[in-house]
Order: structure tokens, then C-alpha cells, then sequence
């Protein structure tokens, strides 16, 4: 039984290859970068690292648009490089996990480049091809990353449907051909040695078959697409299919990116007996500063809207069903500049908030530079962004008439580029992340915020991270222990309680930077705290403690 949950006792580290360490000097990460590295993860504790897309792409989405799933990106490496990096980790007791990126692939990808050769040719039903309609697109779905969501292909005289950029085009899931191609491709990768998947957009590869128009907002030409292609009616019957021909009968660890996945249906997703996947990700907490389907409009929150984006999800799943716990990952900013303080706490409360989300009920991911609280930069000019999403979002909104300075406070706070900015690894010039020149700029205060001033310090960020790690291993009760939420509508502290058979862990922190009375301290001893000195009973800014109760 052990031994079949061990993904629910891992720690996952997630890797952005391009942004991690480049070992050849042309400033983008690489594999090498990443084989050099693995000593520093295993010394951190991990036991699985995601690793990004690394497969063969004409990069319009940094890899996620993919040419071939069975080549690697040769900026990052050779297939050797690859099997060296599955088996070294392994060695080290780390698995690793792929990105399977299945809604869409390249519009350079060999099945595309044949789909759109020709309304007649085999595989032209592999994507959705559609006729305009009167002039115009077949409907007016806008695509996440901006504009239509159909691009016109002068050829064929038709048009084919991309929710991501025009150089994604969506795969046509209805088509049985597609799926098993999919499921083949993800066989070969078991058969490579990888212990299972992190898997992209999966809740849009079903699209409302009825295509319908969408309501727009005001004088909006287009309408968010999540409407018609986000967690559709039906998905669930592809989801199983893949569960019956590739996950089940392999056993591998599955992470499922699944936006739009209404709580009440959490368990069709990760029920152990009848779901699909180990776990998935929500964005509830990440996203409480954006109006739901309005693009680029900020929203107010306040600290209980927080916490009750991460608990209602841990409250439906408090006695079956499982979580992937994240703070970070690469499409969202830091999280030390967005729930914590990136000023003068910056090291209290990157600790607080690692206490507050690694000790739920649910697999820990950290995301590369997370772990030495790196924090957001503010770029002056458009011209230093790199991603496509943030670059989209710049020209559209332009086009509409939005002022300059609240673009860029927009992408100051949402870009993708925010938590894209290389992993800053010593004081050396471009902190240790090339020799070269990065092809995203190094964020100025690496000098200060780098892994080998991280490493020295016993009081780090870092290693508070492992002591977490560490704790978590050696007490079953925060892994699979029930979650009941306290403080529940305060706004200046947030905490639960994890108890399994006698054993009462409590974790409590300040989000503030003032000093708060307890009216009662917490029950137990303290086992951590992210502060040199504490008292049980006053938590000081940013203070979290970690209690045990027998
Ligand atoms: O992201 C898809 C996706 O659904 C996210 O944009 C999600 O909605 C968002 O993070 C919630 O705030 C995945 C990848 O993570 C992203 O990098 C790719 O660009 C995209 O798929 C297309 O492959």
C-alpha cells in the first residue's frame, strides 16, 4: 500500500527548463544544465521533478507547442541527453515526470502540415476545420491568449480552431486516430523510463460539438471560449478512455492541469476508484486577482478570499480524494511578491506561506526558484517581455484603447515572464544561469537572492524548505491526516489543523506585518517556526508556527 501511494508522499520540484541552468552558454537552459543540478535537488529532498515541455517546437509558446513528441528540443538537448537525466535522477532516488501536452500541437507538427494540405487528404479531421460564416469566423470564440480563436488558412479556403496561439492548433479529440496516436506516444515515454505525467489544458480537449455563437461583452467582438470548450460535457468519456488504454495498467503518477473543474465535480476527476487522475491543479487562489472571463481586469481580494480558494478544495477532498498543492509555477508571478511581502519581510513571509501550503492534505509542488523566494520584477518596456500571452495581450489591448501605463501594470502583475525570469543560482554575473546573455533578463537582485547565499545560510528560505520537507516524511499525519480550517474568517491569520489517529498538528500564520495576540495559544508544542525566537501566544509579522498535539 505504501509503495501505491507514493505519489501521495512525494514532494514534486518543477522544472522550466529554458529559465533552470544553461550549461552551453547560448542562454537558454538546457538538460546538461539540468543533470548538473540534480545534486542540489536531491539535497533538497525532492522525489519527482516535473520537467516542462523539452520535445522538439518552433517555440511560439516556449515548447508547448510541439513539432515532435519523440525528439528533443535541440537548444536543450539531444534524446541521450534526455535518457541520461531520466536515469541519473534515478539513481538519486528521483522520478521524473513529463509534460503530456495533448490539446494541441504545433502548426508545424507533420500531422498538421498534412491536415492542412488538402480538405481531401487522411488527415485533415486530426484538427477542426470549419467554414467561415458570412465573411467572418465560424463563431466568435476569442482565444485564451487573445483574438480569434480561428485562423484562416489561405490553402483550403477554411479556417481551424487554436484556444492557445495560431501556431497551436487544437487537435480533434472526437477523432479515434488522434487519441490512440496520443495514447501510443504516451506508451513510448513509459517505456523511456518516466514515472508518469503533469498534463497540459487537459480540461479543453472537448469542444462543444453544437459550436455555438457566444454572448460578447459590450461592444467586444469576441467572447472567452471557455464557454464552449472548457470542461465540456463528454470529456470525461476521452479522459476514461486514456485511463483504460495508458494510466491504469501502468500505474504512473498523473497531475492534471484541469481550470474550469467545478468543485462539485472534483471527485470525477481524482476519485481513487472511479476518477482519472492522481490529482489536478485548481487556480482558484492564483487567479482571485482577475475577473472571472474578462481578460486583463484586475480584481480585488482580501485575505479570506484566499484562504477559501485553497480550503474549500481541501475540505472536499478531506477525506478521499487528492490535491496538488502550488503556490507557483510557470504561468503565474512569484508568490512572495503577490500573497507575501517582497520588501523587508521578504524571508518571514516566503516562509510563512511555504508553511501555510505544504502541510495540506495533498502532494507539495515548488517551483524553481520558489525555494530561495524569488520575487517579481517590474519591466519598464513591452520590449523586454518574452511570452507570447503577455505580448498578445499588449498589441489587443492597445488596439482598444487601453493607456500604456495600465497595460503595463497589468503585466507587472499577471505576466507569465514574471515567474519565467532565470533561476538565480550565485552572485556571479547572470547569477550563474549562462555565461552568456539570458534570453530572458536575470532579475537585478540576484546578487543578493541566489542559491549560494541560500545554501550558507541555515536561516534560509531554503532551508526551511527542506525542515518542511523533512517533517513531512517523517509524520504520516500531514500527509494523510483530515484538514479542518481555523480562523476561518480572519483576515490577518490563516490555519488547520491536520489529525490523524491521536496526533493534532495546528499550523497558524500571521499575513500580516503587525504583531497578533492569540486568544489562546495554540494546542501543543511548537515543532517549527520560521523565526529564530517565538512565543506561543503572539505571533509576530509574518510569524507561522507549526504545532503537534498528542
Ligand atoms: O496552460 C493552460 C491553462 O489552462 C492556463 O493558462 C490556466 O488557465 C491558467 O494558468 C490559470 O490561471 C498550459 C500551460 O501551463 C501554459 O504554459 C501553456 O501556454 C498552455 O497550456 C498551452 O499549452
Amino acid at each position: 500500500n505504501r509503495d501505491r501511494n507514493w505519489w501521495k508522499e512525494s514532494v514534486v520540484y518543477q522544472i522550466y527548463p529554458r529559465s533552470f541552468q544553461d550549461s552551453g552558454g547560448d542562454g537558454i537552459g538546457d538538460l546538461r544544465g539540468i543533470i548538473n543540478r540534480l545534486g542540489y535537488l536531491s539535497d533538497l529532498g525532492i522525489d519527482v521533478i516535473w520537467v516542462c515541455p523539452v520535445y522538439d517546437s518552433p517555440n511560439d509558446d516556449n515548447g508547448y507547442d510541439i513539432r515532435d513528441f519523440y525528439k528533443m528540443q535541440a537548444e536543450y538537448g539531444t534524446m541521450e541527453d534526455m535518457l541520461e537525466l531520466i536515469a541519473k535522477a534515478e539513481a538519486l532516488g528521483i522520478r521524473i515526470i513529463m509534460d503530456l501536452v495533448a490539446n494541441h500541437t504545433s502548426d508545424e507538427h507533420a500531422w498538421f502540415v498534412e491536415s492542412r494540405s488538402s480538405k481531401d487528404n487522411p488527415k485533415r479531421d486530426w484538427y477542426i476545420w470549419k467554414p467561415g460564416s458570412g465573411g467572418e469566423e465560424p463563431t466568435n470564440w476569442e482565444s485564451n491568449f487573445g483574438g480569434s480563436a480561428w485562423e484562416y488558412d489561405e490553402n483550403t479556403q477554411e479556417y481551424y480552431l487554436h484556444c492557445f496561439s495560431r501556431k497551436q492548433p487544437d487537435l480533434n479529440w472526437e477523432n479515434p486516430e488522434v487519441r490512440r496516436n496520443i495514447f501510443s506516444m504516451m506508451e513510448w515515454w513509459i517505456d523511456k523510463g518516466i514515472a508518469g505525467f503533469r498534463i497540459d489544458a487537459i480540461t479543453f480537449i472537448k469542444k462543444n460539438q453544437q459550436f455555438p455563437q457566444l454572448k460578447t461583452e459590450g461592444s467586444r467582438r469576441y467572447a472567452p471560449l471557455a464557454e464552449a470548450s472548457l470542461n465540456q460535457p463528454g470529456i470525461l468519456d476521452f479522459l476514461h478512455e486514456m485511463k483504460r488504454e495508458v494510466l491504469e495498467p501502468r500505474n504512473v503518477m498523473t497531475v492534471a492541469e484541469a481550470p474550469g473543474v467545478p468543485i462539485e465535480q472534483i471527485h470525477d476527476y481524482v476519485d481513487e476508484q472511479s476518477g482519472v487522475f492522481n490529482m489536478i491543479f485548481q487556480f482558484d487562489h492564483v487567479d482571485l486577482d482577475v475577473k472571472p472571463m474578462a481578460r486583463g481586469i484586475y480584481h480585488p481580494w482580501k485575505l479570506t478570499d484566499f484562504k477559501h480558494a485553497l480550503s474549500k478544495w481541501q475540505r472536499e477532498t478531506a477525506n478521499k480524494g487528492w490535491m496538488a498543492l502550488f503556490m507557483e509555477n510557470h504561468d503565474h508571478v512569484r508568490s512572495v511578491s503577490k500573497f507575501g511581502c517582497d520588501g523587508p519581510f521578504r524571508e518571514e513571509s516566503a516562509k510563512m506561506l511555504a508553511a501555510y501550503y505544504f502541510l495540506m492534505r495533498g502532494t507539495p509542488f515548488i517551483y524553481q526558484g520558489q525555494e530561495i523566494g524569488m520575487t517579481n520584477h517590474y519591466f519598464t518596456s513591452i520590449e523586454e517581455y518574452r511570452d507570447i500571452e503577455s505580448i498578445n495581450f499588449h498589441s489587443y489591448e492597445t488596439v482598444l484603447g487601453r493607456p500604456e501605463v495600465g497595460i503595463m501594470e497589468h503585466l507587472a502583475k499577471r505576466s507569465r515572464d514574471q515567474g519565467r525570469m532565470p533561476m538565480q543560482w550565485s552572485p556571479e554575473p547572470m547569477a550563474g544561469f549562462t555565461s552568456g546573455v539570458p534570453w530572458l533578463s536575470v532579475n537585478p537582485n540576484y546578487s543578493s537572492i541566489n542559491v549560494e547565499q541560500s545554501l550558507r545560510d541555515d536561516n534560509s528560505i531554503l532551508h526551511f524548505y527542506r525542515k518542511l520537507i523533512r517533517l513531512r516524511r517523517e509524520n504520516k499525519a500531514l500527509i494523510y491526516g483530515g484538514y479542518r480550517e481555523i480562523y476561518t474568517d480572519s483576515e490577518e491569520l490563516g490555519g488547520y489543523v491536520r489529525a490523524l489517529g491521536n496526533e493534532e498538528w495546528t499550523v497558524l500564520c500571521n499575513f500580516t506585518d503587525r504583531s497578533i495576540t492569540l486568544a489562546e495559544p495554540v494546542a501543543g508544542s511548537i515543532i517549527l517556526s520560521n523565526l529564530k525566537e517565538h512565543n506561543n501566544g503572539m505571533l509576530k509579522p509574518y510569524e507561522s508556527l507549526i504545532c503537534k498535539a498528542e
